[in-house]
């Protein structure tokens, strides 16, 4: 018989490889990847959804791994002409991957939803697990700083994340609904991996969706993070800055925290790094694991897939 369906919530780069160790372990009946899509924006006249097409390139085998976003063995040739023409050049688009925003967009316009447009995409690319926004509505972070309200990836790659964070804002998401797939996976006795990313800006948007947080306080359903902080840092992006910011601990613990004091989590998996965490973390009531969890290769994305599947195997034999 197959497992429980093991729904994946994700953003980008550090969510991406969990997400593919996950692919590795699991049929693709059996996991659903939902990728966070606050941080699409429109550029060029162009829809982007980086961290769909984080996810989706790192499944295919052709994200460019030095960073973690893009293709491998990219050309700029587009975006060298665009600077000549004076135009905007902050947001790097490469020649293929510029294949995949003009492609969705004319689709998008044409009528598809966000959710068809990447099953096109994904299967085109040879990717045989289920990869879906989280919804076909239009959401859009901002993020409040001290220097103003910035869409998202003005915020993060045009202004690198420099200014000071004071709230965060998804715009859109009072009246978004889940796409069809996430609904009703939510709807069987799945179990949730939270995938190490930003707690903030990429699992809360998915959260923050209509009957989403609901399904996850159901007892049925066990909900495990990978903590995204490791010795007090963020592996990639802002997550511990920003919780320095809000005047928090820049700590796995606050992490932990963040979900479990509205209801969500049951499981926690921590770095070795943290282990000294591990007490209170149990003691906000969760199971943990302790492990390494920074993902260098292959084999760690597939090790930290099966530690999260057996705890959340072990909370929901012990529910
Ligand atoms: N991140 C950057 O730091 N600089 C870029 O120029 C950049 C371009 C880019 C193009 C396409 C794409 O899908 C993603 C891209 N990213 C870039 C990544 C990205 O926007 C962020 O990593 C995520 O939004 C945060 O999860």
């Amino acid at each position: 018989m197959a497992s429980p369906k093991t729904i994946a919530l994700s953003g980008g780069v550090g969510g991406a490889k969990l997400a593919l160790g996950l692919s590795k372990v699991l049929d693709p009946a059996e996991l659903l990847i939902v990728a966070n899509t606050g941080d699409d924006f429109e550029h060029l006249g162009l829809h982007i959804s980086p961290d769909l097409d984080t996810v989706m390139y790192t499944l295919a085998g052709l994200s460019n791994s030095e960073v973690g976003w893009g293709l491998e063995g990219e050309t700029w040739a587009f975006l060298e002409a665009l600077e000549r023409l004076g135009s905007e050049t902050w947001f790097r688009l490469g020649d293929r991957d510029l294949a995949t925003h003009v492609e969705r967009t004319r689709r998008l316009a044409a009528g598809d939803g966000l959710g068809t447009v990447t099953r096109e995409l994904c299967s085109n690319l040879g990717i045989r697990h289920p990869i879906v926004p989280m919804t076909d509505d239009r959401v859009r972070t901002i993020v409040h700083t001290d220097q103003g309200a910035l869409d998202f990836q003005h915020y993060f790659v045009r202004d690198q994340c420099r200014p000071s964070v004071t709230a965060f804002e998804f715009a859109g998401i009072d009246s978004a609904s889940p796409t069809s797939a996430f609904r009703a996976a939510l709807e069987e006795s799945a179990r949730v991996v939270l995938c190490p990313s930003n707690p903030f800006v990429s699992v809360d948007p998915i959260l923050g969706l209509e009957g989403v947080e609901e399904a996850l306080r159901r007892d049925a359903v066990p909900v495990v993070a990978v903590s995204p902080i490791v010795g007090g840092e963020a592996l990639k992006g802002p997550a511990a800055k920003m919780m320095r910011e809000f005047d928090l601990p820049s700590t796995a613990l606050e992490v932990a925290r963040h979900y479990k004091e509205r209801g969500l989590l049951d499981g926690f998996v921590l770095d070795t790094i943290d282990e000294n965490q591990a007490p209170e973390v149990e003691a906000l009531g969760l199971q943990v694991i302790v492990t390494n969890t920074v993902m260098h290769d292959l084999d760690d994305r597939i090790r930290l897939a099966k530690v999260s599947l057996a705890l959340a195997e072990e909370i929901s034999v012990s529910q």
